[in-house]
């Protein structure tokens, strides 16, 4: 029903490495962001590309467009094959993310709505729905909604058409897979994984979910 993303938020090249290999078979894409990187430097990004697992680079990229680029670039010589783009600086700065994912043949993914509770504060009054305008504008692949609010990922998808969609809060947050999984495109996964004293155990949990 969907891909299965680890969310790999451990901060040691060592850690990291042996949960990847662990869970090779057992996961569609590892998400990785600024807690690995700084611990370990962005070179975990070709060691990890190395074991044949599409990485997206969550590094939630909000500047102005030229600034976008040049981090989107370096996202992909890394080794990424996704990037991940806040919304909130406009259309211009996420087509740059949008132009440098397909230049380099990768996917772009933009914030939607966010899935722990304070999100509220600002993804609110309809600023989802005109997120979700703004990726069909831009051509993003596609959008991240809350996995811990099923209804809501139902309204958005209403608004994307094919593109996709990719869904934190599953597991720790108290997202329910077998709600979640036949609506979004990918599940995105961490701590329920990775600070399992089994992570590839862990992960075989949602295989029932997977394509
Ligand atoms: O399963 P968890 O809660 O341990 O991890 C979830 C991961 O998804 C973690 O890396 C968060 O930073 C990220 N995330 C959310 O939890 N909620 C969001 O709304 C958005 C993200 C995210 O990945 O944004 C791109």
């Amino acid at each position: 029903m969907t891909d299965l993303v680890l969310s790999l938020d451990v901060t040691e090249r060592a850690s990291a490495l042996r949960i990847a290999r662990a869970c090779a078979e057992d996961v569609d894409a590892i998400k990785v962001g600024y807690p690995l990187v700084l611990g370990a430097g962005l070179g975990i990004a070709r060691d990890l590309a190395d074991l044949g697992i599409p990485l997206i680079a969550d590094f939630k990229v909000a500047d102005i467009p030229n600034t976008n680029t040049l981090i989107c670039d370096q996202v992909f010589a890394a080794g990424f094959s996704a990037v991940i783009a806040q919304a909130f600086p406009g259309p211009d700065s996420v087509v740059a993310c949008v132009e440098s994912a397909h230049t380099h043949g990768g996917e772009c993914y933009v914030v939607a709505e966010m899935s722990h509770p304070g999100a509220l504060t600002f993804f609110s009054e309809g600023v989802p729905e005109a997120i979700c305008r703004l990726v069909v504008e831009t051509g993003a692949d596609g959008i991240i909604a809350p996995a811990t609010r099923p209804a809501r990922i139902r309204a958005l998808r209403d608004l994307i058409g094919e593109r996709k969609i990719l869904s934190p809060g599953v597991g720790a947050q108290g997202g329910d897979p077998a709600e979640v999984a036949p609506l979004v495109d990918g599940m995105i996964v961490g701590r329920a994984i990775y600070g399992a004293a089994d992570p590839a155990a862990a992960a075989r949990v949602y295989a029932p979910y997977r394509r």
